[in-house]
């Protein structure tokens, strides 16, 4: 793709005005067009929920899994042809609540994923249930005596259960999130990126100005391949006390790389076995 333009759809996103997933979608573009990825290399899937609507204005080649469920669909292309980018947006609810099993697995195994987590605290697209990522104490229609969950930290999650290349961004920083979108790509492995994004429908607590003052860039002194350091840096969350950044980043192979079976070519050029089941159908039928 030389041009924005192009990877735009005929659908009118239908988000709420000022959400936080318009810039996530204007950074995804820019990096696509500065990177041209297209649909000969890059393939997109996402989950169910606010987040997953991105799909429908990006003109890319894309699948929408069940909620909780862009991993599992994720790896299975990479299997097949893992020359392709691809790219897993998920929700918080749906990434670490319904398919929190999977994001862990495909960290511990490393595959080569860009997963970008659109985090809002919130079941958003079911009019705003607290979420995985929602503070303790946190009221919403699903908690309206506060949360009585602690939350779960993306960041410290990722880098615990083995993710090479954690990064956490806040959506309105457009230009940083393009920049840590790319790194994340050009990882080799699995690359978790975690975005704070405002609902501004639901969530009046997590807002840009939220975001604005109390969150902070780590800094040159940051050692991304020191685990314990990028583990106790993803602790911090408090007033001015939220920091961006990529936390970790390591050299390891990655899954894929790992596997024999992908060391020549991709399954795809492998012709599948031409099997005849007409017996076997006779048999069950
Ligand atoms: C297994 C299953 N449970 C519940 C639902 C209903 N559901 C659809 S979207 C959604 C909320 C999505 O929230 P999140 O993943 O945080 O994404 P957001 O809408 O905030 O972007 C829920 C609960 C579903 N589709 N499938
Ligand atoms: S409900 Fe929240 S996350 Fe969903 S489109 Fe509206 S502002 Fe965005």
């Amino acid at each position: 793709m030389s041009k924005i333009e192009e990877l735009n759809t005929n659908i009118f996103p239908t988000w709420c005005p000022g959400c936080g997933n318009f810039a996530i979608l204007s950074a995804f573009k820019n990096a696509a067009v500065q990177k041209g990825w297209d649909n000969s290399n890059t393939v997109l899937v996402a989950g169910i929920g606010c987040h997953g609507n991105i799909l429908n204005f990006i003109k890319l080649t894309s699948f929408e899994g069940l909620h909780g469920r862009s991993i599992p669909v994720a790896t299975g292309i990479k299997l097949a042809n893992h020359r392709l980018n691809v790219f897993c947006f998920m929700g918080d609810g749906d990434g670490l609540g319904e398919g929190g099993n999977h994001l862990v697995h495909a960290c511990r195994r490393n595959h080569d994923l860009t997963v970008l987590i659109h985090d809002n605290g919130l079941y958003s697209l079911t009019t705003g249930q607290t979420s995985p990522t929602a503070p303790h104490g946190f009221k919403s229609k699903s908690t309206p005596l506060g949360n009585p969950d602690y939350p779960v930290n993306p960041v410290a999650l990722a880098i615990a259960s083995g993710s090479t290349f954690v990064a956490r961004v806040y959506a309105a920083n457009i230009p940083k999130l393009t920049e840590i979108i790319i790194k994340a790509n050009e990882h080799k492995g699995m690359s978790v990126v975690d975005i704070l994004q405002p609902c501004f429908t639901f969530n009046k607590e997590y807002t840009n100005q939220f975001y604005q003052q109390n969150t902070y860039w780590l800094g040159e002194d940051h050692d991304p391949i020191n685990k314990e350091v990028a583990f106790k840096k993803a602790q911090e969350w408090g007033e001015k006390q939220i920091p961006l950044g990529i936390f970790y980043q390591v050299e390891k192979p990655s899954f894929e790389e790992d596997l024999p079976q992908l060391k020549e070519k991709t399954l795809i050029e492998d012709a599948p076995l031409q099997r005849d089941l007409t017996e076997l159908f006779k048999k069950y039928s």
